[in-house]
């Protein structure tokens, strides 16, 4: 996959690296660049080669500094409304990805790149790195899932004095409120989160997509009804051949070997 303002290569265990890569923009997600993520997601979907994805930022400053400012100028509602249906739908899909996507935070994450980070289904972050949501000094909100998933993520109290503010918070602040997994060293971001994405790419593909189903769930359902859908998880598990090889292995005291079916 060849693209202008993207970079893409696969690794080791079949680790992705996406790169976000508009670096004299601090990449800032304009037309093109959404574009060629949603083509880029849907290919991954497609193909369904990678056990793990990781997505960063070019360079050594900036993950994503928001949506590309100098594209949003005169705009009309309809506008709007598009550029936001868009750009929601590319972070639902690389939400409901069934693979894991994990977001490596080399710099700023501000607005539509605080959003991306917030699709992800983790985050590993440098001790460098900055979040915020500066659209209302723009005249503008969150629009692309940012007023909805912040809250989920670190609370309704938190999220409104982030947004309401449109400030900058460093990444101890995010640490500490739950937005960070794992914070590192800036100069070892990269090798950290490919420790990690390793080990995920090295448990039972299946099994991850059905728990992923699970706990994105939990956030529309109630108790009583995400249960009866982690059992049904649980339950289509037993007829995927990487439960009898993960079962295998423990009782022969091998490793395994996934086949992802
Ligand atoms: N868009 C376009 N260009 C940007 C950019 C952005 N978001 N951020 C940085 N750049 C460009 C700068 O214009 C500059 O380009 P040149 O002037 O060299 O051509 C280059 O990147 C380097 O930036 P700086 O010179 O400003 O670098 P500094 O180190 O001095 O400052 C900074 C770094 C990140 C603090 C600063 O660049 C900054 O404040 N950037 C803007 C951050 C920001 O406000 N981001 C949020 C964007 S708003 C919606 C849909 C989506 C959204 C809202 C509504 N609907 C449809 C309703 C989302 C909105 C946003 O994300």
């Amino acid at each position: 996959m060849t693209f202008n303002t993207l970079s893409f290569e696969t690794g080791a265990d079949d680790v992705g690296l996406l790169k976000i890569s508009r670096a004299k923009a601090l990449n800032a997600l304009n037309k093109e660049l959404l574009d060629e993520l949603m083509t880029f997601i849907e290919k991954v979907k497609q193909e369904n080669t990678l056990r793990c994805l990781i997505i960063t930022g070019e360079g050594d400053k900036s993950f994503v500094a928001g949506a590309d400012i100098k594209e949003m100028q005169n705009m009309s509602p309809e506008q709007g409304k598009t550029l936001s249906n868009r750009g929601q739908e590319i972070f639902n899909a690389i939400e409901q990805l069934p693979i894991p996507v994990i977001a490596c935070v080399n710099g700023f994450a501000l607005g539509g790149g605080m959003e991306l980070v917030l699709a992800c289904d983790f985050v590993i972050s440098s001790d460098k790195a900055k979040y915020g949501l500066p659209e209302v000094s723009l005249g503008l909100i969150p629009g692309y899932g940012g007023t909805q998933r912040l809250a989920r993520s670190i609370g309704v109290h938190r999220a409104k004095m982030m947004t309401f503010t449109g400030g900058i918070y460093s990444a101890q602040e995010l640490y500490e409120w739950g937005l960070i997994s794992k914070l590192v060293a800036h100069d070892a971001l990269l090798e950290e989160t490919m420790k990690t994405a390793s080990l995920v790419a090295q448990r039972a593909p299946v099994a991850i997509a059905k728990a992923k189903e699970s706990i994105n769930a939990m956030r529309d359902l109630s108790l009583e009804d995400g249960l009866k859908m982690e059992q049904n998880c649980f339950a289509q598990l037993f007829s995927t051949e990487d439960y009898t090889i993960g079962l295998d292995a423990f009782i022969e005291k091998k490793k395994p070997v996934f086949s992802g079916k």
